[in-house]
């Protein structure tokens, strides 16, 4: 069988919230671009993830075209409650960042967005179309190979984007010895539970509680998204409905739990916590972005949002060095995403530090039996009674600024 061959000029492998934001960036200013993604457009949409957007990711979306939706549904939070143990604390961010707020819309409903927004504009995208292999990254023609019903392609490029997720292809891609790799995993999962009920609160609540951490969000007035964490050797099916609700409300503040209403999932899953950095982000000219090259655990709200940075950097410089003929440019990618990176994992990690007990976890350990506990309670207490930690709170929550790429934005 022979090899069909295709050309573009950016290939991006994954049709997540990364590669999607890309391609529309990228094609609003004339630049050709095709996503391949290994599974159907319907399994990318049926991955109920993020639900908290900052307003940069905000902001990129509307230069894409595609916040029609979100602007209409989505729900702006100005603040957002801390609770520790009955202890419950306003962070009110809009007061505490002069003017910012974050944005409540699922990362479904974005994907569902930017995906229409792309068949508007008949742009290519393979679905069910898995990469094999990637060749010639550092030649100035690289390509990418994959495959679909049975036939082999082989896709001509000048440049690669991989926004192929954690257990992507890309990463992989580039040799070990010269990449290094960043690595915390935590010894429990976040159980989701998502259900057509009514939100217990306007706004979010992370819970630090005796019996361990919970999280309620949402995804409208009519939807709830929950977590509580689980030991990592539990399994989704042993955690009933009944079960998942009467646990929650255990580690809800009293006063909240009291307004908690429940009802069947539609959603329940269990997801690792992992602090996880790729350095560098550059291989020649394939470039890593979003959860390909990172990954955060969930309790900053940050994964997709560092993703959406990532997108903002590589447009920018991808845009100048097409137009200008200078992919020089691009050697500054890397640096720049990895710095506000770093940060997203450094507030992400303080977070799952501070609202979980990671009492006998490696880099905690030295200090005894619970000290570390208190070490994290009192960081807690201290950072929730003081309107400087609040405000430190309150500045990485709705989002760092993104870096200067030394390149103007093309919008
Ligand atoms: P994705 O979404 O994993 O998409 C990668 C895509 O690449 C495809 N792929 C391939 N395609 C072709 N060939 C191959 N060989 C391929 N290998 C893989 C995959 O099929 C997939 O479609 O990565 P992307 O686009 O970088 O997006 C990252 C986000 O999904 C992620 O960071 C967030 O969901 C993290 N996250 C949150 N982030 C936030 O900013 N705010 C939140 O409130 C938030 N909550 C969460 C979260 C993640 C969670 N889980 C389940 C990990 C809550 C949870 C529970
Ligand atoms: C969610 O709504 O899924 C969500 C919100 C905030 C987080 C993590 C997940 O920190």
């Amino acid at each position: 069988m022979t090899t069909k061959r295709l050309n573009t000029q950016v290939a991006i492998i994954g049709s997540g919230p990364s590669g999607l934001l890309l391609g529309q960036l990228l094609a609003k200013q004339g630049i050709d671009n095709v996503i391949i993604e290994r599974v159907s457009a319907d399994y990318v949409l049926g991955r109920i993830r993020a639900g908290i957007l900052e307003q940069g990711f905000v902001d990129l979306v509307r230069q894409a075209g595609a916040a029609h939706r979100m602007d209409q549904e989505g729900l702006v939070h100005d603040g957002v409650i801390i609770a520790h143990n009955n202890q419950q604390t306003r962070i009110d961010l809009r007061k505490l960042t002069g003017g910012k707020s974050v944005m409540c819309y699922g990362q479904v409903e974005i994907t569902r967005d930017l995906m229409e927004a792309r068949q508007a504009m008949a742009l290519p995208t393979w679905y069910e179309a898995p990469v094999t292999n990637l060749a010639g990254i550092t030649s100035d023609n690289p390509k990418v190979l994959f495959s679909h019903q049975g036939q082999d392609y082989e896709l001509s490029c000048d440049y690669i984007a991989g926004c192929d997720g954690f257990h992507g292809i890309s990463r992989q891609s580039i040799p070990a010895e010269l990449r290094t790799e960043y690595e915390r995993v935590y010894p429990f999962g976040w159980l989701g539970l998502l259900s057509d009920t009514p939100p217990v609160n306007h706004e979010l609540i992370y819970c630090r509680s005796q019996r361990g951490f919970a999280l309620a969000s949402m995804r409208s007035h009519t939807r709830s998204r929950y977590y509580i964490d689980v030991p990592l050797d539990h399994k989704v099916e042993q955690w009933s409905d009944e079960a998942f609700w009467e646990e929650l409300h255990r580690r809800l503040p009293e006063e909240a739990a009291e307004r908690l209403v429940t009802g069947p999932s539609i959603e329940k899953s269990i997801a690792p916590l992992r602090s996880f950095v790729c350095e560098p982000l550059q291989y020649g000219r394939l470039f890593l972005v979003g959860d390909a090259g990172h990954i955060v655990p969930p309790t900053g709200a940050k994964g997709l949002n560092l993703a959406a940075s990532d997108v903002a950097a590589l447009y920018r410089l991808l845009n100048h060095a097409i137009r200008q003929n200078d992919p020089s440019c691009l050697q500054r990618y890397s640096a720049a995403a990895l710095r506000r990176i770093w940060h997203g994992e450094r507030f992400s990690w303080w977070m799952t530090n501070m609202l979980h007990n990671l009492d006998g976890v490696e880099g905690s350990a030295g200090e005894g039996a619970d000290t570390y506990q208190k070490f994290m309670t009192s960081e807690l207490d201290f950072y929730l009674n003081s309107e400087a930690g609040k405000t430190v709170l309150a500045e990485q929550y709705v989002g760092l600024p993104y870096e200067d790429c030394g390149v103007p934005d093309p919008a």
